[in-house]
C-alpha cells in the first residue's frame, strides 16, 4: 500500500496516525499538490491528499474512507467501536469541516488584500469559532471524545486543533477551551502523534 500525503495535511496526518495506531505497514509518498503531473491525479480524479493505493492497483479516498479500511484491516486497536460508529463519525465530521473552514480561510489569505471576500472570511471563521466551542461541550470533563476511551474521534479532533494552532494562530483555542488542551496534550503523550507532528508545529 501507498499513502499519498502533503506534510501539513490534517487530513492525511489523521490516517498517517491510525497506521501507526494499528501497526499497519504503508509508503508514504509525499506529492506536490500544485504540480500538473503529479502521479495523484492517476489515482485520485480530484487531485487531494490523502488517497491510499491499495496492493491491487485500486485507490481510496477520502481521509473518512480511509480510515474506516484501515480500522477494519487488523483487530489491532479498534478504533471506530461498532456501538458508538456513528458518534465517532459525527466527531470526525466535525474535526474535518474545522479543517476544511481553515483551508478556505489560508487560500483567502493568500489573495491580493481588497481581492478578499470578506463575507467569506467571516462565514468560515464563525465556522471555526462555533466548532471549537461545540468540542470543548461536547468533551465537557471526560478524557477523551467517545465514551472515555481513545477512539478516531480523538485522534480527527487532534489534528484538526493542531492544524488551527498553526493556521489560525490568532484563535487561542487552549486558552479558550482547557478541555481541548488537555485532549491535545494526552494525545501528544501517544508517539503516534508526537511522531507525525509536522515541522514548526506546538
Ligand atoms: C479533504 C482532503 C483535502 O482537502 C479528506 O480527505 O478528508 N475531505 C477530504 N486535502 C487537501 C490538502 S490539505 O489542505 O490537507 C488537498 O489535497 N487539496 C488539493 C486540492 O486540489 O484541493
Amino acid at each position: 500500500m501507498k499513502l499519498f500525503v502533503t506534510p501539513n495535511s490534517p487530513y492525511a496526518r489523521k490516517v498517517r496516525v491510525v497506521l501507526i495506531e494499528k501497526r499497519i505497514e504503508c509508503e508514504l509518498v509525499e506529492v506536490d499538490l500544485s504540480s500538473p503531473d503529479s502521479p495523484l491525479t492517476l489515482h485520485n480524479p480530484l487531485g487531494k491528499v490523502p488517497t491510499l493505493l491499495l496492493d491491487d492497483g485500486s485507490a481510496l479516498y477520502d481521509s473518512p474512507v480511509i480510515t474506516e479500511y484501515l480500522d477494519k484491516k487488523t483487530p489491532v486497536m479498534h478504533l471506530i467501536p461498532a456501538a458508538r460508529r456513528i458518534e465517532v463519525r459525527r466527531w470526525e465530521a466535525l474535526a474535518d469541516g474545522l479543517c476544511d473552514a481553515a483551508v478556505a480561510l489560508v487560500m483567502e489569505g493568500r489573495r491580493e488584500e481588497g481581492k478578499r471576500d470578506e463575507q467569506l472570511v467571516l462565514r468560515q471563521r464563525a465556522k471555526v469559532g462555533r466548532g471549537l466551542r461545540v468540542l470543548s461541550e461536547d468533551l465537557g470533563g471526560n478524557g477523551w471524545c467517545v465514551g472515555n476511551s481513545f477512539s478516531l474521534a480523538d485522534i480527527a479532533v487532534c489534528c484538526a486543533l493542531a492544524y488551527l494552532g498553526a493556521r489560525m494562530p490568532d484563535v487561542d483555542w487552549r486558552e479558550m477551551y482547557p478541555n481541548l488542551a488537555g485532549l491535545h496534550a494526552r494525545m501528544l503523550e501517544r508517539p503516534s502523534f508526537l511522531s507525525t507532528t509536522p515541522p514548526g508545529y506546538s
